[in-house]
């Protein structure tokens, strides 16, 4: 395959101000012409290079005449327009959407016809340059059977509309100047559930939310999630709609989560369908943040769109920091920055820490689709968060403003995007820029020194080499830390941002009569590691009297970490000091019993793994579930009085109620993990008696994790019950896979041949094999019978569908973080992948380079 390299970046050779679609409609053929005008933007001719895909030009014409100047360069269509510097190119072509099971370009899904064209889809629906910086504006007609497409939509406004015989036709308009990507259609039979929004200077907007006939009921917490973004990015970045009209199609059949696409977001159904019968609080949650993150794009994204595919962390990264603040002030700030911090954790700093490695602004990459990564989006958004951080509130929106006025309709890169906070804050982003250039993790080792009574922080810091950057240079990061004397004489440091800049530095905290308890990286100000020497006392005075609940969340899990990375080496010592630090955070379980949930849940066995030079994966299950029992026992009676309450109804969707079912859950699997004479019982009679899915789901998974008649029993309740709910039905597959049971591994083989599992939909996909992947244990069997089978997966699926397929590949190249044994055996299955011939380009990449 071939590297594409950010140095390579130059502008386009043509412009292409309008483009016309005519689109005929067919599941199994659709015909799709297309009028592009196109202007040369360099003095002397140069032929028109468009991208394509699996494309043959049926007809070319240029100003009206049957054109004979062109030839194919692999898939590619060169048009030469000789001295031409202006022209209207016409190219026909016929395109299969039934059998486009990639899920990219113009595919079926259902009886549906709908688009995918990030990053680089268009090019499967037509010839075009399918480069970002490439803006036009659009006119679609799209034409189709009456009773099998009787909702045709794409973006902008629909401006015509009428009848053919048994055909009919819409023709569609978006006034605003587009990249190909953001490019959507869909036809066929769906329903709307209509509403409306009143934008700041008083335009009223037409809301739709487009789903199969049976599902609006379960639009209206997405509807609710549109509209609070929309009056959100208003009020916090002044930002207004402006298209008089915004649609949202639900699709099952989908890669991502959702697109942003111009004024037509099409969304994967699990992040619009929601009621209480079938969504977990979580799943409301992922709801109202990717409702937010798409519309948030409008501006992040589609007003100013990105350059080049390496500047993808401009919109991606932008965009998660901006749903995350929206989330943030829907619900609990603190709980949003733990799960956010979990997230970030969990999927981008392995991710950080192996041959997957890249900076948030990648150099180089063969396959685009698989640089849609947790560090372009999640650690991309910790860059922005930073530097919001370093100027405050006030001055970060004078950075964005500027930004948006400066690059309104433009395709910007990250630079300008730095440069805008730079001008408009107020403040030197030099040294900062580095965030954009370096891969890896940073790690802050601190440690406190004294001299005659004042006490100050010592700061080491280092950037790991990733690939291709062997050397680093020390990073800028905003650094919150406060100082306390335990024995209560008083805050001697308040809350204080500094600045950390140098390899080493050292910090000032103040006078303190003894070893202060020191608060630091407060609210997870940098995307770093510390490594920070803390006895289990000090640890338990933070987490029971920290001010800041997020690093009160911080400690109680760092001294629940030392307990497990402890006993996991083979130095199980007093877990006292754990029992009491989470019987006294439960104390607070009345008051904000969502932080409390949080708090007190065990760190997942692949943190423990991240913790320890070579990952024991049995060991770490071994102790997780000891030290989850011991403590389970230790405070029986607080999980029980937790449980004995009525859970909030289902339909209450405060703060309080989803925390208190949170912690209902979390109490239910301490309990269970005691191995209780009723544990499984109590698992039934919740499972039975929930009047929703969140208390539902939390009692089934604790069921499915042992061996008792009632797992039996619910599992088969919950898949008779919800067998013709595609969303719900994943979960029964993923509880499955998520099992702790030493047998998971058959299990999910017997799952995979179940007559609802298929290949064909990603999200069945991941439910099973993604959860597979996620069950450290299960995955790193000791006779590697769970790489064997992600390797299956993989050449099964990349035929049909390479960017999921790739997606998979990930786990397998954690390789050296294992013991020699299952390192040979991960590797060869990179080997194995690799040897198969036919290979996409998306596998290929993820498959070579995990072996590096
Ligand atoms: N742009 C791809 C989907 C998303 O991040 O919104
Ligand atoms: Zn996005």
């Amino acid at each position: 395959p071939v590297t594409v390299h950010r140095s390579d970046y130059r502008a386009p050779d043509w412009s292409i101000p309008d483009i016309a679609l005519d689109f005929a409609l067919g599941i199994d053929a659709t015909k799709v012409g297309a009028v592009l005008s196109v202007v040369r933007d360099i003095d002397a001719p140069v032929p028109l290079l468009l991208r394509g895909d699996g494309l043959t030009p049926a007809a070319v014409r240029v100003d009206g005449e049957v054109w004979n100047d062109w030839r194919m360069e692999g898939s590619d269509l060169i048009v030469d327009l000789g001295e031409r510097v202006a022209a209207t190119v016409e190219i026909d072509t016929v395109i299969d959407p039934a059998s486009n099971t990639q899920l990219s370009g113009l595919y079926a899904s259902g009886g549906l016809l709908c688009t995918q064209c990030e990053a680089e889809g268009f090019r499967r629906i037509t010839f075009h340059p399918d480069r970002p910086d490439v803006l036009s504006r659009y006119k679609v007609r799209m034409q189709g059977d009456k009773a099998a497409f009787p909702i045709l939509l794409s973006n902008g406004n629909c401006i015509d509309q009428g009848e053919a015989g048994s055909d009919h036709w819409a023709l569609w308009e978006d006034p605003w100047p587009k990249p190909s990507y953001l490019f959507a259609l869909v036809a066929g039979d769906l329903v709307v559930n209509r509403d409306s929004f009143t934008t700041m200077s008083g335009r009223e907007v037409e809301l739709g939310i487009w789903v199969r006939d049976g599902d609006v009921d379960r639009t209206g917490h997405a509807m609710q999630a549109l509209k609070d973004s929309m009056a959100w990015d208003e009020r916090v970045y002044g930002r207004e709609y402006d298209l008089d009209l915004f649609n949202i199609v639900a699709v099952s059949d989908f890669n991502m989560g959702a697109m942003e696409n111009k004024g037509l977001n099409i969304f994967n159904t699990r992040y619009i369908l929601a009621d209480p019968d079938t969504a977990t609080d979580v799943d409301y949650d992922g709801v109202e943040g990717v409702v937010a993150h798409e519309y948030f794009h409008n501006w992040s994204g589609n007003r100013v769109t990105c350059r080049d595919w390496f500047q993808l962390s401009l919109k991606e990264g932008f965009t998660v920091f901006r749903d995350q603040s929206f989330s943030a002030d829907m619900g609990s700030p603190a709980v949003k920055r733990i799960e956010d911090v979990r997230l970030l954790r969990a999927a981008q700093f392995p991710e950080d820490a192996g041959p997957l490695a890249h900076p948030i602004r990648p150099d180089s990459f063969q396959e685009i689709s698989n640089f849609y990564t947790a560090t372009i989006y999640n650690k991309g958004a910790e860059i922005i968060r930073m530097m919001a951080t370093m100027v405050g509130p006030e001055r970060f929106r004078k950075g964005t403003d500027l930004y948006f006025d400066r690059h309104d309709g433009e395709a910007a890169t990250c630079e300008d995007f730095v440069k805008a906070i730079e001008d408009g804050a107020g403040i030197d982003l030099g040294q900062f820029r580095r965030w954009y250039e370096q891969a890896g993790t940073p790690r802050l080792k601190l440690s406190l020194a004294e001299e005659g009574g004042h006490w100050s922080l010592d700061i080491v810091q280092t950037v790991p080499p990733t690939p291709g950057q062997p050397e680093k240079q020390p990073m800028m990061m905003p650094l919150r830390l406060a100082a306390f004397a335990t024995d209560g004489s008083g805050d001697a440091l308040a809350d204080t941002l500094v600045m950390v800049t140098g390899a080493t530095q050292r910090i000032a905290l103040g006078t303190f009569a003894a070893r202060p308890a020191l608060s630091v990286n407060r609210g997870f100000s940098a995307p770093i590691i510390v490594d920070f020497e803390r006895g289990p006392g000090e640890l338990a005075w933070l987490a029971a009297h920290d001010d800041d609940p997020f690093a009160r969340y911080e400690a109680l899990q760092q001294l629940m970490l030392d307990t497990l990375v402890a006993a996991v080496s083979g130095k199980a010592g007093d877990n006292r000091a754990v029992i009491d630090a989470v019987g006294q955070t439960l104390e607070g379980a009345a008051s904000d019993p969502a932080f409390v949930a949080e708090a007190v849940l065990l760190p997942s066995e692949a943190f423990i793994g991240d913790q320890m030079v070579t990952v024991d994966p049995d060991a770490i299950r071994r102790e997780r579930l000891a030290l989850q029992a011991t403590i389970g026992a230790a405070l029986e009676t607080k999980w029980r009085a937790v449980l004995a309450g009525k859970a909030p109804p289902a339909t209450d969707l405060s703060r309080k109620a989803k925390g208190g079912r949170r912690l209902r859950g979390v109490a239910l699997a301490y309990l269970a993990a005691t191995g209780a004479d009723d544990a499984s019982a109590l698992a039934f009679r919740i499972f039975s008696d929930a009047d929703g899915m969140t208390e539902r789901q939390a009692a089934l998974a604790t069921l499915a994790h042992g061996d008792s008649d009632e797992r039996i029993a619910a599992l088969d309740i919950f898949y008779q019950r919800y067998r013709d709910n595609p969303l719900v039905l994943d979960k029964w597959f993923q509880v499955q896979a998520w099992s702790l049971r030493a047998d998971t591994l058959d299990a999910v083989k017997e799952l995979a041949q179940h007559p609802d599992f298929t290949l064909a939909n990603p999200n069945r996909v991941r439910s099973l094999y993604g959860a597979l992947t996620g069950n450290q244990a299960a995955f790193h069997q000791a006779d590697g019978e769970g790489y064997r089978l992600i390797a299956d997966l993989v050449i099964a699926l990349d035929p049909k569908n390479p960017q999921t397929a790739a997606k998979m590949i990930p786990p397998l190249g954690r390789w050296k973080r294992f013991d020699d044994a299952r390192a040979a055996m991960m590797r060869a299955e990179l080997e194995r992948i690799l040897a198969r011939p036919g290979l996409s380009r998306d596998v290929t990449e993820q498959a070579s380079k995990s072996l590096l």
